[in-house]
């Protein structure tokens, strides 16, 4: 796979997807579908330096980001890639791009905060994600994966200040409420709100694998984010 700083197969297009456009999420969809592991690496510096936008997906452990990645990817055998053995504690990363043409890359960060990982183990991990989220160049999207039923948790909100001067710089944030099917309608409006209020101006999605709730918003979002030109260009 060759890498391409601008994506040519979608520039083809002569329509770029928009939030309301139906046929936007299939075009977002049949993108994130292209994702091959590329690399992993258990610190940011072994990780190859890219000139692609990269979206990252962080987590408590449990929160749904194994099966909210492949959900949005409709591959089973992404978030495996990120469960063999030696490489759960690592950040692994995905190639995405149609036609062989890389133009994008998703990271998926080892989820935090499982209670049986020994404490100095909990606090490497922690030094190796704070410094990914700072100084990762190419890095312009983070996606914080969210159970609504628990809220935001301490590591949760580290994470939210480590992040807050790149998100203030122009860095995307989006905080996905997992797992919504397990809330009533009102439950889910109002944990909707609190997260509104919480995300420091971040985006906000209401999320259900089981349910296939929020898939279509989320691919068109992180779709848009990862193609700007073309999306300005429409
Ligand atoms: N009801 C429901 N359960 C979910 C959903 N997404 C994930 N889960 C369950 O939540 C648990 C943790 O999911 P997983 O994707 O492994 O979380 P991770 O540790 O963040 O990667 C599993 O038992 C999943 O089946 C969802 O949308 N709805
Ligand atoms: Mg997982």
């Amino acid at each position: 796979m060759t890498t391409h700083s601008s994506p040519p197969a979608l520039a083809s297009q002569t329509t770029a997807p928009n939030r309301t456009d139906p046929s936007a999420a299939v075009i977002a969809l049949g993108w994130l579908h292209t994702a091959k592991f590329l690399t992993t690496a258990p610190q940011l510096q072994f990780l190859p330096a890219l000139d692609l936008p990269e979206i990252a997906f962080v987590g408590r452990s449990n929160a749904g980001k194994s099966t909210c990645i492949n959900t949005l990817t409709q591959q089973k055998q992404l978030a495996f890639a990120s469960k063999k053995p030696g490489r759960t504690q690592h950040i692994n990363l995905f190639a995405l791009g149609k036609q062989g043409v890389m133009d994008a890359v998703l990271a998926d960060l080892p989820g935090y905060g499982y209670a049986a990982v020994p404490q100095q183990d909990k606090l490497r991990w922690q030094q190796v994600m704070a410094n990914y989220l700072v100084t990762r160049e190419n890095l312009k999207a983070i996606v914080l994966m969210c159970d609504p039923r628990h809220g935001l948790t301490e590591l949760d909100e580290i994470l939210l200040d480590i992040i807050r001067p790149r998100v203030e710089q122009g860095l995307k944030f989006l905080v996905i409420l997992t797992k919504a099917d397990k809330l009533t309608r009102s439950e889910q409006g109002k944990a909707l709100s609190i997260m509104q209020l919480q995300a420091g101006g971040g985006e906000v999605r209401l999320f259900s694998a089981t349910k296939r709730q929020g898939i279509d918003e989320v691919a068109t979002l992180l779709w848009l984010w990862a193609h700007p030109v073309i999306s300005l260009a429409a």
